[in-house]
């Protein structure tokens, strides 16, 4: 039987709006819990890791509260490292996106012990690879995929101990439609492999994901970081970051449904979910919803 454990991280410590600190509990309050129960999954809720505050204070040299972000950073890649040392797929529920560096370095680290190999799938509206030098904002939460990739601060690429934590051909990004100019220069320089929303407007959701998902075997170890604003706003407003013209409900579906063909899965973060600009929890309710597809809950149509 799979055995889940849920991670809260409330914090917006790395985002432009405030409010991702309250993603953890309206996804409880959505049922995550007892709706993975309902497909036979045993579910660990671990409860909220604790960090400092958010000072919301201007950049420096930067970067807006990079201490603050590796601390939370650090007690996320702790928690997430246990419970895959445990044999249990850890959800990460944000907290803004800056958590990935500590959720996929911890991933990472686990396949480094284990002899995996690692793919890791990005939804997302943006493609999260700025630097000090090419961020408009200093927030960190544009910048961790660059982070993992050993381009950032020395206390958020160490996270994990090794750097680069994670090589670029390891991820597939899919639904991007908003890339700083610089940033989308060195997505090409580091050959980052994107399926934009051209792309998925062009052919279709089904061959993006195959070709996200080809040459998986059973030694990969599949990461899933699902940004929510990856999701069109009209059906998923509450998010700080919106940018129109993303995945349909049922596109959405079915990139959720392909990954859990694979049977790979093995770790998920949940980021970006922001109560305070949501509108009756319904972006939390559709995030539920998509992750049980993500988890097999099957149409009547196939067996
Ligand atoms: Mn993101």
């Amino acid at each position: 039987m799979t055995k889940v454990s849920l991670i809260g991280a409330p914090t917006d410590i790395g985002a432009g709006a405030r409010g991702a600190s309250m993603g953890p509990e309206a996804m409880r309050v959505a049922q995550i819990g007892p709706t993975l129960e309902a497909h036979g999954i045993e579910v660990f809720d671990r409860g909220n890791l604790q960090g400092p505050p958010n000072p919301w204070l201007p950049p420096v040299d930067g970067f807006r509260h990079l201490h603050e972000v590796a601390a939370w950073n650090n007690a996320v890649h702790e928690a997430v490292h246990a419970e895959l040392k445990l044999g249990h797929l850890p959800i990460l529920l944000g907290g803004d996106h800056c958590l990935g560096i500590g959720s996929i370095s911890a991933v990472a680290r686990h396949c480094r012990e284990t002899g995996k190999k690692l793919r890791i799938l990005w939804l997302d509206a943006h493609a999260d690879f700025n630097t000090a030098v090419l961020t408009p904002s200093g927030n960190i939460h544009g910048m961790p995929v660059a982070c993992l990739c050993g381009h950032g601060p020395q206390e958020l690429i160490e996270i994990g101990g090794k750097v680069p934590a994670i090589s670029p051909k390891w991820i597939r990004q899919i639904g991007i439609r908003s890339v700083d100019a610089g940033e989308k220069k060195f997505v090409h320089e580091m050959g980052l492999e994107v399926f934009d929303m051209r792309y998925i407007d062009e052919m279709g959701m089904r061959h993006a994901m195959e070709l996200a998902l080809a040459t998986l075997d059973e030694n990969t170890h599949l990461h899933v970081s699902f940004d929510v604003d990856f999701l069109d706003p009209q059906i998923a407003p509450g998010v700080g970051t919106v940018i129109p013209g993303g995945p349909t409900y049922r596109e959405a579906q079915l990139c959720m449904e392909m990954i859990a063909d694979t049977g790979r899965l093995a770790s998920l973060d949940v980021m970006e979910l922001n109560p305070a600009l949501d509108v009756r929890n319904q972006t939390a309710v559709l995030a539920v919803d998509l992750i049980e597809s993500l988890f097999g809950k099957s149409t009547l149509m196939r067996k």
